[in-house]
């Protein structure tokens, strides 16, 4: 679908590229990586348009970007404008407020938030920033669509200096519920701007209902209305949409991709290196939320409680190194391989290891060819926004016979709960019995599962995700549904709350 005469004007924290020095000083330019990037790297490519991000260098740094971005914008198809940030800020905005207080709050994680009121102020002017590259680069008719955590602010920015522009808003994040976000010391804050936004897209319904619950207990004077995807909120005479929208992958180039001769050639390999095992694959970014140590241990539980796993199956865990700088994130790589290593040292026997243990970031083929030859995939995070690792190994799945164990607190459970294996990702020995039910299915229950599966995201898949944001955010609103209950009084629920 086309926004008629408006370009696709896409924010989000970073651009879609990763900057690296060569020893003779020389810059390049590679893609980024990361799941907002493979969902939006097509869809600009497709349409044309505008990325406006972070490059990740600090201004301290004196990096000529202009020269590095024109090149860099004529290889990819799209403009590329960077927003510029100084250390102090990459600190408190990115690694501060982002990053210690929303990544774990919303991730249902607040123990380990760091609520530093100096993040938050930090976390404002950054949006500011942000706002004021958007004006420079906007034309009156474009659709600016927001991604993402770190820029929660930036509609509220925006109007404030005078942008009459529709302005969409995805969360890829889960958002939590009304208990745990009110913990945030700036939940009204943080509420009022999001509703700054005409479109705010969630992953999935049980988001948004969250999201739902905070503004119905939290904000006075907003009235609720419609039924199904998209709800509308009315607030001082202006309309919000409030929608899921589940993330997908370009599941038609994924599956094409992975018939590639290259592609298959290394799967042959791989089958070959680990021939006579059922080959069971972990990939995940670096980071707490993706319960990688929680499986480790499953797999651990799985071969006590299975012996006649051993030397039948193999784990292929794939880490991609990420936020490492984060002492939290390097201590989570040091409590992984110290399980892997126990675990190999425990189990391990002459032509066989039981964990193959991967923690670099890999090239498309080679992931393919790991989606190719694992037979069962382990997904499971402790909890997720969509995770689109799920959805690239069904449609890398060619012959329709492989295995997803899926954790039911990924957003994709919701979507592939038919198909999926579905597992608590905290339930040790429940995940431990998924996988060998797994190992063991037959491959009539196998086919059936994968096919209902890959049939699900070949229909819902990332030209459908962006179709049907950008469809509710500048479709006509609907007044023809009665109100839905709004503000409910906050008395009995959280008498100790004064609502804004
Ligand atoms: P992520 O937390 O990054 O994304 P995920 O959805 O799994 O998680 O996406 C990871 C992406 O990285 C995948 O597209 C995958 O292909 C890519 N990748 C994996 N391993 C790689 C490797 N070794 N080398 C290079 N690339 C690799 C956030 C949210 C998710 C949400 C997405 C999209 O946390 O919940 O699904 O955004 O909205």
């Amino acid at each position: 679908m086309k926004t008629q005469g408006s370009r696709l004007i896409i924010v989000s924290n970073r651009l879609p590229i990763v900057l690296t020095q060569g020893e003779n000083g020389q810059w390049s330019i590679e893609p980024g990586s990361g799941g907002l990037v493979t969902a939006l790297v097509p869809i600009l490519r497709n349409r044309g348009g505008v990325w406006i991000g972070w490059s990740g260098m600090v201004e301290e740094e004196n990096v000529d970007l202009e020269e590095l971005l024109a090149d860099a914008t004529k290889k990819s198809g799209y403009t590329l404008k960077p927003a510029s940030l100084t250390a102090e800020e990459k600190s408190k905005f990115y690694y501060g407020f982002s990053n210690e207080i929303i990544w774990p709050l919303f991730h249902d994680l607040q123990s380990r938030c760091n609520f530093d009121p100096t993040y938050w102020l930090v976390y404002q002017s950054v949006n500011h920033k942000f706002a004021r590259v958007i004006a420079e680069n906007i034309k009156e008719k474009d659709f600016i669509w927001v991604h993402d955590y770190h820029l929660m602010n930036v509609a509220k920015e925006l109007r404030a200096i005078g942008v009459t522009s529709k302005i969409g808003f995805f969360l890829h994040i889960p958002f939590p519920p009304l208990d745990i976000f009110i913990k945030l010391p700036w939940r009204f804050q943080v509420l009022h701007a999001l509703l700054e936004y005409d479109t705010i897209g969630f992953q999935t319904l049980r988001d948004r209902h969250n999201f739902v619950q905070c503004l119905r207990i939290l904000i006075r004077d907003i009235t609720l209305y419609g039924k199904g995807q998209v709800l509308t909120g009315r607030i001082k005479n202006r309309e919000v949409r409030i929608g899921s929208f589940p993330i997908s992958i370009d599941y038609r180039a994924f599956a094409k991709q992975a018939t590639s001769q290259e592609v298959c050639e290394r799967a042959r390999c791989l089958r070959e290196a680990l021939l006579n095992c059922h080959i069971i694959l972990g990939v995940d970014r670096l980071d707490y939320t993706k319960g990688i140590p929680e499986r480790l241990k499953a797999f651990r539980n799985a071969l006590i409680r299975f012996p006649d796993l051993q030397r039948k199956v193999t784990l292929v865990q794939i880490v991609v190194p990420s936020r490492v700088e984060i002492p939290e994130y390097y201590d989570l790589k040091v409590e992984i391989e110290r399980l892997v290593s126990e675990i190999n040292g425990q189990f391990t026997q002459p032509g066989w290891v039981p964990i193959h243990y991967i923690f670099r970031s890999l090239e498309r083929t080679e992931l393919l060819a790991y989606y190719r030859a694992a037979d069962i995939a382990l997904v499971t995070p402790l909890k997720d926004g969509m995770n689109l690792v799920a959805k690239e190994y069904c449609a890398c799945s060619i012959y329709g016979d492989d295995v997803l164990i899926l954790s039911e607190f990924a957003g994709a459970a919701a979507q592939l709960q038919r198909g999926a294996l579905l597992v608590n990702p905290y339930d040790i020995e429940g995940v431990a019995e998924a996988i060998y039910r797994a190992v063991n299915m037959s491959q009539a229950e196998r086919r059936s599962r994968m096919r209902k599966l890959r049939r699900s995201i070949r229909e819902q898949d990332i030209f459908w995700w962006v179709d049907s944001f950008l469809q509710a955010s500048i479709a006509q609103h609907l007044d023809d549904f009665p109100p839905l209950e709004g503000y409910v009084p906050l008395d009995d629920y959280l008498p100790q709350v004064d609502i804004e």
